[in-house]
C-alpha cells in the first residue's frame, strides 16, 4: 500500500483513474477495506465539503471528486458486501427526493448486502410512489431513507406521512440517515431507528426485523 499517502490529493483532485489504483494496490496490500473507506476516502471528501463551503471548490469539481469516490468505492463494496451472515430481511433503499448524493447511500446499501439483507436500491431523487411501490411489489419490510441536504430531509417525513395515509407504515420498518439526520429528528418523525454511519445502520436493520 505504498501509494496510499497519494489518496488524499488524487481524490480531492477528482482523479479516478488514480484513486481506483490506489485502492486495488491498497486491497491486493491486504488492507482492510472498510479501514481503506473510514480512514483513508471519507476524510477528504469531508475536506471536500468544507472547502465548497469556504468557496475553495465548486460543483464540477465536486462531480469529479464524486465522480472519483464512486470509482474507488466500486472496488470496495463487494468486498464490504461479502463480510455478512445469513438473510435477515428484505429492505428498499433511496435517496429521498430532490437529492441526488449517492455515495453514502450506495455504502449503507453494500453494507445491509454485507449485512445479509436482500437490497432494492431505488436510487437517487426517490418519492413517495416509488417506495410504496416496493413494500407493495417487493414485500420489503425495510425501508431505509437517506438525505444529505437539509432542504431534502423534510422529505423523509413525507414519506412516513406518505405510508401511513396508504396504509402501508405499520407493514415496514423504517430507519433514516445522512449527514443533516439527526436522533431527534428521527424521533420527532415517527422513524423506527437512526444511524450515522452505514455499520450503524446495519445493527440498527437487523434489530428492528429481528
Ligand atoms: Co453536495 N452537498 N451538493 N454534492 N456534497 C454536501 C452534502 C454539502 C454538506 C457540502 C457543503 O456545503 N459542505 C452541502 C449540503 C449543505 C446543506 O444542505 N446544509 C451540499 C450541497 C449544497 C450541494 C448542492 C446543492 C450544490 C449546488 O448545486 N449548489 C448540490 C445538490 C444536488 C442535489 O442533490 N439536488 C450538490 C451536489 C453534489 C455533487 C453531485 C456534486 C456530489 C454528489 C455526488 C454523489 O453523491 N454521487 C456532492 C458531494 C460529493 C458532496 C459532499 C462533498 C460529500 C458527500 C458524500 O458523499 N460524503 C458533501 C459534503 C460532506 O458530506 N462533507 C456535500 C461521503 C459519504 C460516505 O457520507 O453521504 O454523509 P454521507 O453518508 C454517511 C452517513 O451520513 C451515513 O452513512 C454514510 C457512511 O458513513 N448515512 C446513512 C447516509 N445515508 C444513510 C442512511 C441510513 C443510515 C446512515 O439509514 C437509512
Amino acid at each position: 500500500m505504498s501509494n496510499l499517502d497519494q489518496m488524499h490529493d488524487a481524490l480531492l483532485a477528482g482523479d479516478a483513474n488514480k484513486v481506483k489504483e490506489i485502492v486495488q494496490s491498497a486491497l491486493d496490500a491486504g488492507m482492510d477495506p472498510q479501514q481503506l473507506l473510514n480512514e483513508h476516502m471519507i476524510p477528504t471528501l469531508n475536506e471536500a465539503g468544507a472547502k465548497f463551503e469556504a468557496n475553495e471548490l465548486f460543483v464540477p469539481e465536486l462531480l469529479l471528486i464524486g465522480r472519483a469516490m464512486k470509482g474507488g468505492l466500486e472496488l470496495i463494496r463487494p468486498l464490504l458486501a461479502k463480510s455478512g451472515a445469513e438473510p435477515v430481511g428484505r429492505v428498499a433503499i433511496g435517496t429521498v427526493k430532490g437529492d441526488l448524493h449517492d455515495i453514502g447511500k450506495n455504502l449503507v446499501a453494500s453494507m445491509l448486502e454485507g449485512g445479509g439483507f436482500e437490497v432494492y436500491d431505488l436510487g437517487v431523487d426517490v418519492d413517495v410512489a416509488k417506495f410504496a411501490a416496493a413494500i407493495k411489489e417487493k414485500k420489503v419490510n425495510l425501508i431505509a431513507l437517506s438525505a444529505l441536504l437539509t432542504t431534502t430531509m423534510p422529505y423523509i417525513k413525507t414519506v412516513i406521512e406518505g405510508l401511513n395515509q396508504q396504509g402501508l407504515r405499520e407493514k415496514v420498518k423504517v430507519i433514516v440517515g445522512g449527514a443533516p439526520v439527526t436522533q431527534d429528528f428521527a424521533d420527532e418523525i415517527g422513524a423506527d431507528g437512526y444511524s450515522d454511519n452505514a455499520n450503524g445502520a446495519v445493527n440498527i436493520a437487523r434489530k428492528l426485523v429481528a
